[in-house]
């Protein structure tokens, strides 16, 4: 792939002008400090102790780090530590009368607990869960929205030093089956139901037909979050009478090793399988902890705002525990950004006067698609950093996010991870680094990667590779710290490394833009096009709010490049196509040129927010779908099959 040269366009490998944080940032910063990476590269492994050392542990541990060049490796060996104690007990004596969590409901309802009131709340729920008969060797599954309820049981579980496994609560009877069933949970806890865009879902109802399903015998525990008054035979407890039962009960925190898994959560599911991922009580919680710190810029007075889902491993890592570990107040929504008006979080950043706001490019390129007017009615002066991860994020959705959200002031972190990787591994530290709208920044500091090309060896700077990381990680997962191997990881030499499977390239700076997942590139008669490189172009015309490309079959061109559109209001569909052609022939070239360019108000996406271009593959050719289970909007699907068979 080569960069698009010469066209004065936005493309995502074009050179990318750098922005200065401003000093008033920098000023108050949590990490100031530019030498940082020159220090922790000089005193790698045990750089990773100021991580370490954000959280009090039971009993200190006898190095940070315990490995050679291969597997298993061992981060803070001989540590004990307790997840939840330092989430909640230890922040009692300075901040027990501070807002741990700000809850905001459907329509107004909210609720909110100090450290204190949340300290009590998961303690009478541990000891529930203990009178339950709830032990180290069981897995919780928790299948609740984004309810107060949600965050306590996963602290509440933690605190007995056993691992909870979230279930995103807009799974269906099936995937929570098959979850359950493939953990051997035996523990579940649910609602009654919850309100979605205005309409009701009975959660409980679900939670029957999984339990219905799955082999083993399951308790279920069950909030009243509607006063829907569901039934509860054998085998169910409503929650607030087991919490009444043991109100004022202080269970002793269980002290686990460092490398004890705290929880266990399944991948989103985007390519294929989703695969368990199990995350350690030390290693994890230090390096969310510390990124939480150094790159989300969270301070213990800040109201911190992740519009995430907990479902999902941003929700575990940026809603709970890195910003209870580091003592700070956590906004938790139920409900979505445009119910009931498109001006819905901004209302709430107002309400709350939120700090530090962290969302996904899908939110944001809805926000573009709905209008700056949403977030003009607002003052968002309060806010001092914004984050984006989930997906790449184009210059333009990155600069719109910064102008609109961030009124042209505050720094914008473009934060890469994974499930997989349980916390913060490529950004750039908003105190210290420029930015480069649209592409994410540099390893952190103690992180280590490559790009290379599929037979493993490192492509040239300024050449699109896969990125690998070449060193271990704090928040690595307890399969790949055992040496367990992942996807075509195996098959690629011996050095041990990490391949997430994302296609990047590296400027002269170092700094990353991702550019998708691997497999999502195209080829077309032999040349590869990268998708990420090619949506860019696209949502680099002004007028376009999202685009999605893919390569499908062609009668006459083997491969022909697909692009699907959505426009933002009021846009002329005729004159989009004409500077959509001329935009990708320009910055690409003529090969480039997408054979059809379909318009459409929304792309197929995952329930967490991730296009699946495998359906517009499948849409294309005409294809059967496969398994959808993942897929939030299916009803769009059924549009773009008559859209696209029309042409
Ligand atoms: C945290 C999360 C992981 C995949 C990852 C990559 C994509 C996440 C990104 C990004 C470009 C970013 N991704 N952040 N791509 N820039 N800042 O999203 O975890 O659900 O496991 O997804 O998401 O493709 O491999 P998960």
């Amino acid at each position: 792939m080569t960069p698009g040269k010469g066209s004065g366009r936005d493309t995502a490998l074009s050179e990318r002008p750098a922005l200065d944080p401003p000093s008033w940032f920098t000023e108050q910063a949590n990490v100031q400090d530019p030498s940082i990476t020159e220090r922790f590269e000089d005193d790698w492994p045990d750089c990773w102790a100021a991580a370490a050392d954000l959280l009090e542990w039971d009993r200190e541990y006898d190095a940070v780090f315990r490995g050679s060049e291969e597997p298993p490796f061992e981060w803070f060996p001989g540590g004990r530590l307790n997840a939840s104690y330092n989430c909640l007990d230890r922040h009692l004596p300075e901040r027990k009368n501070q807002l741990a969590l700000i809850w905001e409901g459907h329509l107004g309802e909210s609720r909110s607990y100090t450290y204190r009131e949340l300290y009590r709340e998961v303690n009478a729920f541990a000891a529930a869960l203990r009178e339950r008969g709830v032990t180290q060797d069981d897995v919780v599954t928790v299948y609740l929205p984004m309810v107060p309820e949600l965050p306590v049981t996963m602290l509440a579980c933690a605190r007995l030093g056993v691992r909870h496994n979230v279930v995103f609560a807009g799974f269906s009877a099936d995937a929570l089956a098959e979850r359950m069933e493939r953990t051997g949970s035996e523990y579940l806890v649910t609602c009654d139901g919850y309100y979605r865009r205005g309409s009701a879902v009975a959660q409980k109802n679900k939670a029957d037909n999984a339990r219905i399903a799955v082999e083993q015998a399951v308790e279920v525990v069950v909030v009243d979050s509607l006063g829907l008054d569901v039934h509860l035979g054998e085998g169910y407890h409503d929650y607030d009478s087991l919490l009444e039962r043991h109100r004022g009960t202080d269970v002793e925190p269980v002290p686990r090793a460092a490398d004890d898994p705290l929880f266990r959560i399944y991948t989103s599911g985007t390519t294929g399988e989703p695969k368990a991922v199990d995350h350690t009580t030390g290693g994890y919680l230090a390096h969310v902890a510390w990124t939480s710190q150094s790159v989300l810029d969270i301070k213990p007075d800040d109201t911190y705002w992740c519009s995430a889902d907990i479902g999902w491993i941003t929700g575990h890592s940026y809603i709970v525990y890195g910003p209870l570990a580091l003592g700070t107040t956590t906004v938790l929504y139920n409900g979505t950004p445009d119910h009931p008006e498109k001006d819905r979080l901004w209302e709430l950043i107002d309400r709350y006067a939120v700090d530090v706001f962290y969302t996904a490019p899908t939110a944001i390129r809805a926000f573009m698609k709905w209008g700056e007017e949403y977030p003009a009615e607002h003052d968002l002066s309060s806010l001092r950093l914004l984050g984006t991860v989930g997906e790449p994020i184009d210059r333009r959705a990155w600069e719109w996010y910064r102008e609109h959200i961030g009124g042209g002031e505050c720094p914008v972190v473009d934060t890469w991870w994974q499930t997989e990787t349980g916390a913060i591994l490529v950004s750039t530290l908003p105190g210290v680094d420029e930015m480069k709208p649209g592409s994410a920044g540099k390893p952190l500091p103690g992180i280590e990667t490559a790009v290379v090309d599929p037979a493993g060896q490192a492509v040239e700077q300024g050449t699109a590779g896969e990125l690998v990381v070449t060193r271990p990680w704090p928040g690595m997962p307890k399969s790949l710290l055992a040496g367990e191997r992942w996807g075509e990881a195996a098959t690629r030499g011996d050095e041990w490394r990490y391949y997430p499977e994302d296609g990047v390239v590296e400027d002269d700076d170092g700094y990353l833009t991702f550019l998708g997942r691997v497999d999502d590139a195209i080829n077309v008669a032999g040349r590869r096009f990268s998708t990420m490189e090619l949506e860019s172009t696209v949502a680099g015309v002004p007028g376009v709010a999202e685009a999605a490309v893919v390569g499908a079959d062609h009668p006459t061109t083997g491969t022909a490049i697909y692009a699907y559109v959505s426009p933002e209001r009021g846009r002329s569909e005729e004159h989009l196509r004409e500077e959509i052609e001329a935009a990708v022939a320009d910055a690409i070239g003529e090969m480039a040129t997408p054979r059809e360019i379909v318009f459409t108000p929304d792309l197929p996406k995952t329930r967490s927010g991730k296009v699946m271009r495998r359906l517009l593959t499948a849409v294309a050719n005409d294809e059967e779908l496969g398994d959808i289970s993942a897929l939030r909007n299916p009803a769009i699907l059924g549009e773009l099959r008559t859209t696209t068979s029309n042409r």
